[in-house]
């Protein structure tokens, strides 16, 4: 278990219900441990477990989401 956070810029969440339907499709990912939107900010914080995930699948939970990842 190797614990990692992951900062995320995210274009088009306005609202709460943005910032809730990004945590549910983020929660379902095995290794995500939690979640926090700032809806303001437009950023995703992620802590998760790196040998269960990896980046790239949370930067894919996002778009499944139905928002887009501006960075990093
Ligand atoms: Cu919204």
């Amino acid at each position: 278990m190797a614990k990692e956070t992951a900062n995320i810029q995210v274009r088009g969440m306005s609202c709460e219900h943005c910032a809730k339907a990004v945590k549910k499709e983020l929660d379902k990912i095995p290794g995500v441990m939690s979640v926090s939107v700032s809806v303001d900010e437009g950023t995703v914080s992620v802590d998760y477990d790196s040998t269960g995930t990896n980046l790239e699948q949370i930067k894919e939970g996002i778009n499944e989401a139905g928002y887009e990842v501006e960075a990093e």
